[in-house]
Parts: C-alpha cells; structure tokens; sequence
C-alpha cells in the first residue's frame, strides 16, 4: 500500500519519483497519531520487523549488521525536498569497473564476490595501525542514515538514503599520528571474482584507489558506508564497506574498502592519475568548472529516460556549499578542480 504525501511546495510534483510517496515508518507512525488514525496503518507499519523501505528486501543481513540496525539513527541528516531515488535505480545502474565498464554490470557481475569475512588493513600515520575484521571495526559505532545527493562527475544523479557513521570516528580510534595530512583507500583485488580486473583491456590499473585531505576526512558529512534503502549494501555499491563524500564527484566515493593508510603525501587516485585534465584530486561538485568534454552546469537526475530527461541545475558542492566550503577558504578551485 502506498501513502500519499502532498509533495513539498519547492519541489514540483513532476520531479517527484515514486520512492518519495513512501513514507517512512517512524513518519507514518509519528502522522497516524494524528491525522490519520490507526485504522488506516496498513500492516506493514505494524510489523516490528517491517521493511524500512517497503518493496526493498532485507538481502539477508549478516549478523554484524542485524545486531546494529536496531540502534540506528534514521535520517539523520535528510535532502529536503528531495525526492529519494527508486532502490532498482541505485542498484541497477552503477559504476563498478571492476565488475565492467557498462552500468548494468556491476549488478549482474558483483553477486558472487565474498564479502564474509572481511578484513581492512589500517596502516601508516596511525598509533594503532593493524589488520580488523570488519565487525570489529563496526562495533563501537552506532549505524545513522544519512539522506544524501551523489552526483557522479558524467553528469547523472541520484538520491540515496545510506546506513554508516562518521569516517572521523573511526579516525579518532585509530589515532592518526602528528605527521598525518591525507587518507588513502584501497578496493579489494580478487580478479577471480572481479570480471574487469581479469580483462586485458582494463580501463584501469587495479587496485582502485582514492584518498582525502585529513580535514575533508574528518568532516562531518564524510562516511563510511555499510548499507543503504534500510539494508546491507548490495555487492554492485560497494559491500561491505564504502566512502560517501557527498560534496564530491562520484569516483571519490571509493567502494569495498580493504585498506585505510593515513599518510604525509598526497595519495595516488585512480581517476586522476588515469587522465588528470580531466579529474582533479579534490573533485568537489562545481558547476563553475565544466569537464572538457562536457558541461557540469546540470545534472540528469535517475530515474530519466531519452524523452524525459529530468534535467536540473549542478549545486555547488553538490549542495553542501554551507557546510563544506570553508575547507576551500583562499584555494583557486579552477586550479584544483
Ligand atoms: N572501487 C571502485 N569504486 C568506485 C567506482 C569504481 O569503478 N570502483 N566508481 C565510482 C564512481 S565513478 C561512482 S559515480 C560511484 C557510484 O556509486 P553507486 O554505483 O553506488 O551509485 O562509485 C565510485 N566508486
Ligand atoms: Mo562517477
């Protein structure tokens, strides 16, 4: 059963995809009180162990992950007005090279990739550098939603309600040393399991590699992912552990994380080091500085088709200009795009 809601007045009814006539449990509970009554809660919202996002299935929750979602934070931070992507969008069309070039195949390529067990290695500029099973790492925090715009730099977009905490908390527990100025991150390498890493045209050379200044890292809005629409993340985005930095471009974003190395010199990063012209080692969402071989100024918001478009204008920083540019202050953002 769906529930209508009025769409919010900045936010015209034509941009608003099917996801956002949902209403979440907690809103729908909240709103039942009043003006709805109980005789019309439909019996999902009932469930205790209803479905966050009605129509996403729970894709089996490892138990690491079954045993936090109870102390979750949703929505923590929301993209008002923004209408939340469809879950078949966000998992269908991906950029996932190691799993192909084409959008479609990290979802048909990704499902066979162990995820369990999990290891990442933290090294470099840390007081306690060492190998930690993933649900040791998870442990000591408390999972949030995060509500975010991811804007990939080929001008598409999406909305993604995502399940992780704060890349600075688990910063602070590994206690970057006095020497660190960067973070870098390293994907997994298993070409048995990894299609795009086996072919000799290879767009890429392999590990995929990212890397943050250490205050883009500690910010705030930086996560780490560990699910996404209420669940574990599927394969395609990056299970079991993968960087959201919402203010920039989407190659950033950094998926099935296995090493975390604090270090003094600028890190290595796969897109920029592949055509540099073209991707800047910062990468914030700017509409002021096009690629060369298209303009930044807008976005096609997913879901979109050749007739509709659902064209809308590049925010700078994505959106997040309030909170994050004051970690530009003074820099020539032409120069380091
Ligand atoms: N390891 C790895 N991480 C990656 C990529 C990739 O090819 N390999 N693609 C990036 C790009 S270009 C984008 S836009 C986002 C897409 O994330 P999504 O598929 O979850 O939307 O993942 C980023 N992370
Ligand atoms: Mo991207």
């Amino acid at each position: 059963m769906l529930i209508q809601i009025p769409p919010r007045s900045h936010c015209p009814s034509s941009e608003i995809t099917p996801e956002s006539l949902y209403l979440s449990r907690r809103r729908f509970l909240g709103a039942a009180g009043t003006a709805l009554g109980a005789a019309a809660l439909p019996a999902w919202a009932l469930a205790d162990d209803a479905p966050r996002y009605p129509g996403v299935e729970p894709g089996s929750p490892p138990a690491w992950l079954a045993q936090k979602l109870p102390g979750t934070r949703w929505q923590a931070v929301e993209a008002p007005g923004e209408a939340i992507t469809p879950y078949r969008d966000a998992s269908h069309y991906n950029n996932f090279y190691e799993f192909g070039p084409d959008k479609g195949d990290p979802a048909a390529n990704a499902g066979q990739l162990p995820t369990e067990p999990w290891t990442v290695r933290i090294d470099g500029e840390v007081g306690k550098p060492g190998q930690y099973a993933l649900e040791d790492l998870i442990r000591p925090h408390a999972l949030e939603e995060r509500i975010y715009r991811l804007r990939c730099v080929e001008a598409w977009s999406m909305v993604i309600p995502w399940l992780g905490f704060p890349l600075a908390d688990l910063l602070k527990r590994v206690e970057p040393t006095g020497k660190a100025r960067y973070v870098a991150f390293e994907t997994l390498v298993d070409p048995e399991h990894m299609p795009g890493q086996r072919s000799h045209f290879a767009l890429l050379d392999w590990p995929y590699r990212e890397g943050l200044r250490l205050d883009e890292a500690m910010h705030p809005l930086t996560l780490l992912a560990v699910g996404m629409y209420g669940r574990v993340l599927p394969n395609q985005n990056g299970a079991p552990l993968r960087l959201v930095v919402p203010w920039k471009y989407g190659f950033k974003s950094i998926k099935s994380i296995v090493r975390i190395s604090l270090t003094e010199q600028q890190p290595y990063a796969t897109w920029n080091q592949r055509a540099p012209g073209e991707y800047g080692f910062y990468a914030n969402v700017n509409p002021a500085v096009d690629h060369p071989r298209w303009t930044q100024k807008r976005e096609r918001r997913l879901p979109n088709s050749l007739f509709s478009p659902n064209l809308r204008d590049t925010l700078p920083f994505n959106g997040y200009a309030e909170e994050v540019a004051g970690l530009y202050a003074g820099m020539d953002l032409t120069r380091d795009y």
